[in-house]
């Protein structure tokens, strides 16, 4: 079933024992940071803190803290569950005959039953504030070198000026008084699209910001959904049930019903600011840098609100969470581009753009480079430093056997591909911000095909009929454990 909103959710994870609430006074300059961490590392349950110091408002955080619990947020006991119905949907045939014709009408009436629907009444405008201070909200400053306080888990609601499509990103924001903030939408993602376009308009850009909804909406945020699509349709698919918007007093965006808080505002086309330093997803600073200024004009919210927050830095921490959700809700995707493609692993210390390891079922010579190439050209996946492609019999998600298999299967000079392109902008060691070089490896079995002359040896492995020797033998000595 989908939540009525974050604290739904909260009393759904509180009814599971997976929610603790600690009532002493934490300070959200950093304690909060130190606490959640612990958590996160010890795989530990979501966290209410009733009161924080210099604010009314409890913190939430750690929502999405272990891999169990991303799955009970998005209502399925195991990710792949989500691929497959995405699968299910992307995979259908057009109808040819009557009867299929007939066939895929529940199909479509499930569709336009996810369609985000708009109501007048919220509880997120229980209470208008005109005169609004982002000072009142318990903001984390992180970690010791950030350049301050900083909202963490905001949903930022845009427009596209010409097509009026939406579009909702997760993009951190820095505060920078009671009603400015930074809006650090990274030059590859769709808000800093939307903002070019109003620049080169010369319009003021309506935004609005959402903090907390039902778990399902927060994920499609982070989701790296085809520019033009709707994350709240996402957010519907995923929740089996539309998501409620309701307009913003002050502009024409909607923004989710069930939010705890909605900061309306603008952004000034042209207006520049240092934006971080800031405790990062890839466990360094992010450095500083210029990024646009949102204006908060009012802010409506919950009359009993909570504040959601998360942290990021070394992994793990929620955020591989949210991004392990991705690798495999978007699995079926990718395989419709690539059906060669049978799994993918974005392992977490990685930092999901450090690293990928491919498994494919090799089909011609070069087959491996075509796919590091068409994972480059993939969205968010552009930014992947270094793809390591590996045949079928290889199971990407077992580190050891991976290990294993690249160490022994490249001829470095020849299996090594360097290409050059944009790159994550949080990377720090690309020679220029945003673009750099990234690096492929085949370690597919060569082929004569790809000028591999010698024999390929086979894998080492025991015989079936001395295993059932062995087996038989074992079991008489009590020992058929040992396989
Ligand atoms: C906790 C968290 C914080 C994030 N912060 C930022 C950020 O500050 N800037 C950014 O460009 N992306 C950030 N991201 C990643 C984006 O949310 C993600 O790339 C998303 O797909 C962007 O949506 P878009 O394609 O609609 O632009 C963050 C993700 C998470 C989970
Ligand atoms: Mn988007």
């Amino acid at each position: 079933m989908p939540f009525n909103g974050l604290q739904d959710y909260l009393s759904a994870l509180d009814r599971r024992g997976e929610l603790l609430t600690i009532t002493d006074p934490i300070d959200p300059e950093l304690e909060v940071t130190e606490i959640a961490d612990r958590f996160v590392r010890a795989g530990g349950p979501a966290l209410r803190l009733t009161n924080p110091k210099g604010s009314r408002y409890p913190v939430v955080i750690n929502l999405f803290g272990t891999l169990e619990r991303t799955c009970f947020a998005l209502g399925v006991s195991d990710l792949n569950e989500i691929g497959a119905r995405l699968e299910e949907l992307l995979h259908a045939e057009p109808p040819s005959s009557l009867i299929d014709r007939i066939r895929a009408v529940p199909k479509l009436l499930e569709i336009s039953n996810w369609m985000p629907r708009t109501v007048g009444k919220a509880s997120c405008q229980e209470v208008i504030e005109d005169q609004p201070r982002l000072s009142d909200l318990p903001a984390l400053k992180c970690w010791p070198q950030d350049g301050g306080r900083f909202i963490t888990l905001p949903l930022v609601f845009t427009r596209h000026p010409d097509t009026g499509r939406r579009n909702v990103g997760m993009y951190r924001m820095q505060i920078y008084d009671d009603c400015t903030t930074g809006m650090h939408w990274h030059p590859h993602k769709v808000g800093a699209e939307h903002y070019r376009r109003y620049r080169a308009l010369g319009r003021r850009m309506p935004v609005a910001v959402a903090l907390g909804s039902d778990p399902a909406v927060i994920y499609s945020a982070t989701a790296p959904l085809p520019e033009d699509f709707d994350e709240m349709l996402f957010a519907g698919f995923l929740r089996r049930r539309p998501v409620e918007l309701v307009k913003c007093r002050t502009s024409d965006l909607e923004v989710p019903a069930d939010a705890e808080f909605i900061l309306e505002g603008y952004v000034e086309p042209g207006e520049l600011r240092m934006e971080g330093p800031f405790g990062d997803h890839t466990g360094y600073y992010s450095l500083s840098d210029e990024f646009p200024v949102f204006h908060l004009t009012m802010l409506t919210r919950r009359s009993q609100p909570v504040y959601p927050a998360t942290i990021v830095g070394p992994p793990p921490k929620e955020d591989c969470f949210l991004a392990k959700a991705t690798e495999r809700i978007f699995l079926p995707l990718l395989r419709m581009q690539l059906p060669e493609v049978i799994d993918i692993n974005l392992p977490v210390e990685g930092i999901f753009h450090n690293l990928a390891f491919v498994r494919i079922a090799k089909r011609y010579p070069g087959h491996a480079l075509k796919v590091m190439h068409a994972v480059w050209g993939l969205g968010q996946m552009a930014f992947t430093k270094i793809i390591i492609v590996v045949d079928e019999e290889v199971n990407v998600q077992n580190l050891s056997e991976v290990i294993w298999r690249v160490g022994n299967n490249i001829d470095p000079e020849r299996d090594i591909c360097f290409v050059r392109g944009p790159v994550d902008i949080l990377d720090h060691a690309s020679q220029l911000p945003g673009f750099g070089s990234k690096m492929g490896v085949d370690a597919t079995r060569k082929w004569p095909g790809e000028g591999f002359g010698r024999p390929w040896p086979d894998v080492i492995e025991m015989g079936p009929e001395t295993k059932a020797r062995v087996d038989a033998l074992f079991a008489n000595l009590g020992l058929e454990k040992m396989k």
